[in-house]
């Protein structure tokens, strides 16, 4: 298995209830259950993974479905820029500019297993290339296709930094 840390799963998080919906600035909403998650192309990838309280996970494989697939099928408008990831704990959301979370990936397993809910299962957003530890966002429950970055809603970062003391 990986090593990355293990943490509390919080309220809210419902891997039975999850969709992923595509929403705002896009030409076709879209609701997506496990089940037609899974059934678009998968691309496999091996990163380490690196915190900013000071551990490495290293060598984790990942699975899954590229986000700009899920974004061609939605048809994000030209006013599109970004997009913010909303997750299933409560106020966490990262916004993306769209170029870098197209290539992006979704990840639905971890290590040749489907990814558990304690490391963001069932979908878990692992974007290519360098990356902050709170853009890995866990239980990714829907992406909001903005025009602009929407900073306001954009609490990843600072809810992972108020947590080194
Ligand atoms: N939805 C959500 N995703 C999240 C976080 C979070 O609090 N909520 N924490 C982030 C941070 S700061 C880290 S280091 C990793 C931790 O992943 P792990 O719990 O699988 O070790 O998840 C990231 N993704
Ligand atoms: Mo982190």
């Amino acid at each position: 298995m990986s090593d990355l840390e293990v943490h509390d799963v919080p309220d809210g998080v419902d891997p039975v209830e999850w969709r992923l919906d595509v929403t705002g600035d896009v030409a076709r909403s879209l609701s997506l259950d496990r089940g037609a998650l899974a059934d678009f192309p998968k691309q496999s990838f091996t990163a380490d993974f690196t915190c900013v309280e000071g551990w490495v996970a290293e060598d984790l494989s990942w699975r899954g479905v590229r986000v700009g697939d899920v974004l061609d099928r939605a048809a994000p408008t030209e006013r599109a820029t970004h997009a913010l990831v909303h997750a299933m704990d409560g106020e966490y959301a990262c916004s993306f500019p769209l170029d870098r979370l197209t290539d992006a990936v979704l990840a639905l397993e971890l290590d040749g297993s489907s990814l558990p809910v304690e490391h963001g299962g069932p979908a878990r957003l692992v974007p290519t290339g360098d990356a902050d530890c709170w853009e890995s966002v866990k239980w990714v429950s829907e992406l909001e296709l903005t025009d602009g970055a929407r900073e306001d809603a954009d609490t990843a970062e600072s809810i992972a930094l108020s947590r080194i003391a």
